[in-house]
């Protein structure tokens, strides 16, 4: 069962430049909408951005880059077995937080929860900075390694559609123990899970020129998994 949620809950979005950040909130929000489960999903600010992005995606030619310094916060409300449940998301430029400063610490601090994208792509250059930022939000999030947190992190594999994992868990370690075996940090976050999704569910180009729909796989998952560990 899901609790009451009085206040809004704040779940940042967290991930390396091009790992589908804002495909994947964007496509979260349209599936939530479309879910029989769910009642009365209203978007109370970000409607603009919403729209904006999902037409670059039903063009074909996928969400546009996130601009350095853009803010993007989606707040939603929605009822989920009779709870009411207000959700902020936070969204931002992938290079803002590859850089690990100030930006990349405020959406920790603000996070009641944590989605982390992840691609595994084998190109070293993005394995070795996924894996230092991994590292770099658990020893934020747990002040030094010093406390363990109570605050739920899922690990999300992105464009499942290329990859196709189907043990997300084991991909985790099959993807980032060659750079280091974050095992060690992991145990300092006491809920975490794994998941693998497609936002579009193939390659938006090919998906237009064979006339079908995008169609968002698993993407409500990781969210559902968060807020009922919030
Ligand atoms: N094939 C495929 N491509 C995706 C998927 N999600 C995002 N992309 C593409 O990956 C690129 C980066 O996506 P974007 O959401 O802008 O990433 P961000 O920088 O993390 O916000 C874009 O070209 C998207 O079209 C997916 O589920 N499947
Ligand atoms: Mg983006």
């Amino acid at each position: 069962m899901i609790p009451i949620m009085k206040k809004p809950r704040n779940i940042s979005v967290f991930g390396i430049r091009g790992v589908g950040k804002t495909a994947y909130l964007i496509m979260l929000i349209n599936k939530l909408s479309r879910m029989m489960a769910i009642h009365d999903i209203k978007i109370h600010s970000g409607l603009e951005y919403y729209m904006e992005m999902m037409r670059w995606i039903l063009k074909g030619e996928g969400p546009q880059p996130t601009k350095p310094g853009e803010r993007l916060i989606i707040h939603v409300s929605m009822r989920i077995n009779g709870k009411k449940l207000e959700v902020k998301t936070y969204d931002l430029a992938g290079g803002e937080i590859q850089r690990m400063g100030p930006t990349f610490r405020a959406l920790i601090d603000i996070g009641d929860g944590y989605l982390f994208l992840i691609e595994p792509s084998p190109d070293p250059d993005m394995r070795v900075t996924q894996v230092w930022l991994i590292y770099r939000f658990v020893e934020y999030l747990t002040q030094n390694f010093n406390k363990k947190t109570n605050k739920p992190v899922a690990f999300v594999f992105t464009k499942n559609d290329i990859y196709g994992i189907k043990d997300p868990q084991q991909e985790f370690l099959k993807y980032t123990n060659p750079v280091f075996n974050l095992i060690h940090v992991l145990r300092k976050i006491k809920k975490c899970a794994f998941f693998a999704v497609s936002s579009f569910g193939g390659d938006l180009e090919t998906l237009r020129m064979q006339g079908k729909e995008i169609q968002p796989i698993n993407v409500e998952r990781p969210f559902l998994w968060l807020i009922k560990n919030i």
